[in-house]
């Protein structure tokens, strides 16, 4: 037997693990107490790791799609061979536009995805479209306006404030935050500290909540932007902050005051002296945080309800100190800023969207490949993301995926969109090869943490930057050799030997620049060889960490590194990376010094984004979406004990919620003739699908739910659980960001035994 520290790859903590390894079985899964940011934390879902390494649906050869539609093994170089040839016409052909990555990277693969980016820049695309981009690119957006980039995300100093607001987010169930059960936990015990939930259900987390204001959805910037008049009507903002930190206050004020405050809290029907409540607890508090997730970014108003929320913290000055939200560095940069004003930017071609911090959204990927006409996406390559069932509209993917000339799928397992591709190539898991994600999204105290393999590749499966690098190649795009830099990786003596072979590799994409889309794939073959263990896929992250180092050289210093310049200072940082196998904290900063993290020019906060003051004015004519037809709300895609996105797929994996339950109000399921464990029918404008009814009090009436994460045909059979997104259409989402509408799905519910309603409105 053999003991390890690895991480959980099923939610964006990735908690610290011990794993132990018996006769090539995973058998003890523990938290790992030496993890410097989880220190020992996980929840029940860690412990059913080896549903996810070994199972029935791995993949362990290439594989190609036949005319008739059977899979056949193919070897690596006859597939990669191929795709590269049918990649480089395409190009001839039809240019750069006509090509798109899907995924690349989910809740713990992101090494894989920066070598994937490579594969873009040989096509000249810039089409990425990522999972980011039908949730958090709304809020990245508002982002970009108030701090001056997009790459500037905020954090929730929870675990140190005084009075806490969630709104629309449940992280009992789907973390999100550091240890979040025991944070939790620590706020219910402190009666000094305040706990808000808003949410149309009565959450676990909620159930801990001092204060829960059960909303009606969809209402959130009705309720926010309410919240937001009362504070100025009574005088609770930080004049003393706005003076010295923020501009266009005097613009956005009258508007402000302009809500129609009692108006707005009815529609949310949530009780006004509540709200007055939570408003006074929190200008009144010596710290105060928000922390949003899906509630209000798959909701109506979704780049809307980002900018109000952010006010909220902004306009009480709860930003900058400790206990109040904060802006937070990163090691691995997860995403870009795009200028939406540079001539240069690339739109779709069909809705002409902009990308947003570098991403596309998959909302309109489907008409991309549709209605483009000869500008269209023909080729796509997917990787760690099965959008058959996670991608708004099921159906439309479905038809769009037929129509490509290309679909390469790079997973560990047979997806969904696996079994549409016409190439399907095995990745090695994430317990098989070197990984990291860069979710490193904490503040004051950051950490990063590369996990080494525990397991060799099954079969042939390859890591992600073996498979990138051997695409790269075939494609003729870099070198095979790198005669120079390969002998400087062995031949040096050992302690210069990394830093020797980082200046020549940068000395050599300097003079050939064509060469500096493929550094990760060049430092892989080369730099990557003079690290130990066989760590080459890490090798990037040497650069990086000197530029962290240049950037912010105190704050790495702070977290125990050492070195006298950026150079020694980031080759120290990448050495403990390379050695603390539970992680290192790689940044500790100071609550000012979070302005050195703000990207506006004057270091100052914009405050007036005249856009979403637009879209402000325009929910006062904003009525509910139920009809006679649809009259029920669905929140499609709700977070619960035994779901982790698409991550497992042997069904084997759950200890409850076989079905994933459609949870509804008992006066509801009476209204309807329906009993816990019914079949039911529900239906949508876009499609219908079978569910099992579970009875849940903590429900609002009037709002149903069904569970994320199911529907997976495992072993190729019938589907587990509730198909979602054949309910949801890529017609429904922001107007800005194009996030999709998932928590807001009207639907009509009906007995499995009862008539389907003779309407036709499909
Ligand atoms: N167990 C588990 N954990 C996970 C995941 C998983 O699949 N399973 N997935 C991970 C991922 S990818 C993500 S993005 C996060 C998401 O994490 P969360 O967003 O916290 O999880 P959800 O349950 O999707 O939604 C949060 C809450 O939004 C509420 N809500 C619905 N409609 C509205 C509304 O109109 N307004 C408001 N204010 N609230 C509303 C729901 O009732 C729900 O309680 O979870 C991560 N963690
Ligand atoms: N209706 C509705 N739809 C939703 C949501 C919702 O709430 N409602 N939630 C949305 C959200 S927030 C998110 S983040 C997305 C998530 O959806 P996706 O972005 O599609 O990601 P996952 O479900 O995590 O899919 C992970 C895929 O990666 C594969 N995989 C695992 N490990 C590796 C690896 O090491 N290498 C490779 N190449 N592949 C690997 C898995 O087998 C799986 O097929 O779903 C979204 N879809
Ligand atoms: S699912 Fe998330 S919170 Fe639970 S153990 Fe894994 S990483 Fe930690
Ligand atoms: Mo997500």
């Amino acid at each position: 037997m053999t003991s390890h520290a690895t991480a959980c790859i099923l939610c964006s903590r990735n908690c610290g693990l011990t794993v132990e390894v018996h006769d090539g079985q995973l058998t003890g899964i523990r938290g790992d107490e030496r993890n410097p940011i989880s220190q020992g934390y996980v929840c029940q879902k860690a412990a059913r790791l080896a549903y996810y390494q070994q199972h029935r649906d791995r993949l362990t050869e290439p594989l190609r799609r036949e005319a008739d539609g059977r899979f056949v093994p193919v070897s690596w170089d006859e597939a990669l061979k191929d795709i590269a040839t049918r990649l480089n016409r395409l190009k001839a052909n039809h240019g750069g536009k006509s090509f798109a990555t899907v995924g690349g990277g989910g809740q713990g693969n992101h090494l894989g995805g920066a070598f994937l980016g490579q594969i873009r820049a040989a096509m000249k695309s810039r089409y990425n479209y990522n999972s980011l981009g039908q949730e958090k690119t709304g809020d990245f957006w508002v982002n970009g306006r108030m701090f001056g980039s997009q790459t500037c995300h905020t954090a929730e100093d929870v675990e140190h404030s005084d009075f806490v607001l969630f709104i629309g987010c449940n992280p009992f169930q789907a973390h999100g935050i550091r240890n979040a059960r025991d944070v939790l936990r620590g706020l219910q015990r402190d009666s000094a500290r305040t706990m808000v939930v808003i949410d149309p259900r009565r959450t676990e987390t909620a159930k801990l909540a001092d204060i829960h204001l059960q909303l009606r959805p969809g209402t959130d910037a009705f309720l926010l932007s309410a919240m937001l008049s009362m504070l100025l009507r009574e005088g609770l903002h930080s004049q003393a902050f706005l003076r010295a930190h923020c501009v266009g206050f005097e613009m956005l004020e009258p508007v402000l005051l302009n809500i129609p405050v009692e108006e707005y809290v009815a529609r949310a029907d949530v009780p006004l002296e509540l709200v007055q409540k939570v408003v006074r607890g929190f200008a009144g508090a010596r710290s105060a945080c928000v922390r949003v997730d899906l509630g209000t970014q798959h909701t109506r108003n979704t780049t809307l309800n980002a900018y109000l929320e952010k006010l909220l913290f902004l306009l009480t000055g709860n930003f900058g100190k400790k206990g109040g939200n904060n802006l937070h560095d990163s090691l691995i940069p997860l995403f870009s800023h795009t200028d939406e004003k540079t001539p240069r930017l690339v739109r779709s071609q069909f809705h002409q969207m902009m990308p947003i911090a570098g991403i596309m959204p998959p909302a309109i990927l489907p008409d991309e490949i549709l209605l483009g006409g000869e500008d269209r996406i023909r080729a796509v390559i997917v990787d760690s993301a099965n959008p058959l069932l996670t991608w708004p509209d099921t159906g439309a993917y479905e038809e769009a995926f037929r129509t490509l000339e290309l679909l390469v799928v790079v997973d560990v397992a047979m997806t969904e969109t696996a079994r549409l591709a016409h190439y399907v190539l095995p990745a090695a898991s994430q317990l098989e090869k070197w990984e990291f994600t860069g979710f490193n999204l904490d503040f004051p105290k950051n950490g990063f943490h590369l996990r080494k393999p525990i397991f060799p590749p099954m079969g042939a499966s390859l890591p992600e930057p073996e498979i990138y690098t051997r695409l790269l190649e075939a494609m003729g795009k870099i070198p095979e050799r790198f005669p120079v830099l390969s002998r400087l990786a062995r031949y040096e003596p050992e302690a210069s030997r990394k830093l020797a072979t980082l200046a020549a590799l940068v000395a050599l994409l300097s003079a050939r620049k064509h060469l500096a889309p493929f550094a990760a794939s060049i430092a892989y073959r080369t730099l990557g060889t003079a690290l130990p263990e066989d760590a080459a896929a890490a090798g990037l992250l040497l650069p990086l960490a000197i530029q962290l180092a240049r950037r912010n050289p105190n704050a790495v210093r702070r977290a125990g590194h050492q070195g006298n310049n950026a150079l020694t200072l980031g080759a120290s940082l990448f050495e403990a990376i390379l050695s603390e196998h539970s992680g290192v904290v790689f940044s500790m900063m100071e609550y000012e010094e979070v302005w050195s993290l703000v990207k506006t020019s004057d270091k100052r906060i914009q405050l007036y984004i005249p856009e979403l003051v637009e879209e402000l004015a325009k929910i006062a004519t904003q009525r509910p979406a139920e009809s006679p037809d649809y009259p029920y709300i669905l929140a499609a895609g709700e977070r619960r004990s035994y779901n982790a996105n698409q991550i497992y797929r042997d069904p084997a994996w759950r200890k409850v919620d076989p079905h994933g339950a459609l949870r509804l109000h008992p006066r509801d399921a009476a209204r309807l003739g329906l009993s816990a464990g019914d079949s039911a029918w529900v239906t949508s404008k876009r499609g219908e699908i079978p569910v099992v009814v579970e009875l849940d009090a903590g429900m609002r009436e009037g709002v149903v739910s069904l569970p994320h994460g199911y529907g997976a045909r495992f072993q190729g059979g019938e589907p587990i659980g509730p198909e979602l997104n054949r309910l949801t259409s890529r017609d429904d989402c922001d107007p800005l960001s194009r996030t999709p509408y998932h928590k807001y799905v009207p639907v009509r519910i009906r007995r499995w035994d009862a008539p389907a309603a003779a309407t036709a409105h499909e």
